[in-house]
């Protein structure tokens, strides 16, 4: 559930990047950083083994947009890929607006997919969500490498649902952009019914060829109006920096809690003026 705070006017959108060991969550979130306006996100803050794994969780705060006057901030987070960081993986998941299926790409690795998309299921379940309802997108990637696994086996058994799927490289920045704008255009309209009441517009049952009367281009035109006001933007730049990054290494748990919360909240109050 989007965390809403009513005296600062603020939302907090947490989507979750989700996949095996390596698949590239974290990658995708270095991406994300260096192509983000320096005003418009937080420091990027990894928890990692000495091996640049992740152990608990990444964390990277960005602003984006207006929902009725409330500033959006979205929170992206990775899960540990590593099998023994099951606890870590399920305690991220708690609250989660949106999932980012970060897939690898690579033939060999169907099964870790696979396997990995069973276990968010079932902690998803743990925390009664049903994962056909929460907003996802699948992210196939590594898609700059060879021996790949076709796009259609991923859609068959990973996505027989059809939600969106992005090809990417995140190590190249392909596909990066538009997986976030991809999840965001779900989780914003689905964050909108959870916390102020409004009614996602029906599914579409096909397209009437007809001539149209002016009440249903009325209609048509406010849809429209909906979709536009539900399209958030990411102010991103061209030229490259310098990534400035807090890595936190071997910490007790509580501390490295707290220390994200500090810094999170940092952040909301350097974005209140
Ligand atoms: N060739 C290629 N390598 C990639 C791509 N994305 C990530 N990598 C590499 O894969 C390795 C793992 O990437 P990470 O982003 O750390 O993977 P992760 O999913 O966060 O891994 P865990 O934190 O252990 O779960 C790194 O060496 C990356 O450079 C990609 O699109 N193509
Ligand atoms: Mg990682």
């Amino acid at each position: 559930m989007a965390f809403v705070n009513y005296s600062t006017q603020q939302l907090a959108v947490k989507i979750v990047y989700y996949g095996p060991g390596l698949s590239g969550k974290t990658t995708n979130l270095r991406y994300i950083y260096s192509k983000m306006d320096s005003d418009c996100r937080g420091d990027l803050i990894c928890l990692e083994t000495n091996t640049e794994r992740t152990i608990f969780f990444d964390l990277l705060p960005i602003k984006a947009g207006l929902i009725h006057n409330f500033k959006i901030h979205f929170q992206l987070l990775t899960v540990p890929g590593q099998v023994f960081y099951e606890a870590s993986r399920k305690n991220v998941l708690r609250g989660a607006d949106g999932i980012v299926f970060v897939a690898d790409s690579q033939v060999p690795l169907l099964d870790a997919n696979l396997e990995n998309f069973d276990n968010l299921r079932n902690h998803l379940l743990e925390h009664n969500v049903d994962l056909n309802f929460i907003p996802l997108v699948f992210q196939y990637n590594k898609r700059d490498l060879d021996n790949l696994i076709p796009v259609e086996t991923f859609n068959n058994l990973l996505n027989p649902r059809g939600f969106p799927a992005v090809e990417s490289s995140a190590l190249y920045g392909w596909g990066v952009l538009e997986t976030l704008k991809a999840i965001s255009k779900q989780a914003i309209p689905a964050v909108r019914e959870k916390v102020f009441g409004e009614k996602r517009a029906p599914a579409q049952e096909g397209q009437k060829t007809s001539k149209k009367t002016p009440s249903e281009e009325k209609k048509e035109e406010k849809k429209k109006t909906e979709e536009k006001r539900e399209t958030v933007e990411f102010a991103s730049r061209e030229q490259e920096g310098p990534l400035k990054m807090t890595k936190v290494k071997f910490k007790d748990r509580k501390d490295v809690e707290k220390e994200i919360e500090n810094l999170a909240q940092e952040f909301t109050k350097e974005s209140e003026d």
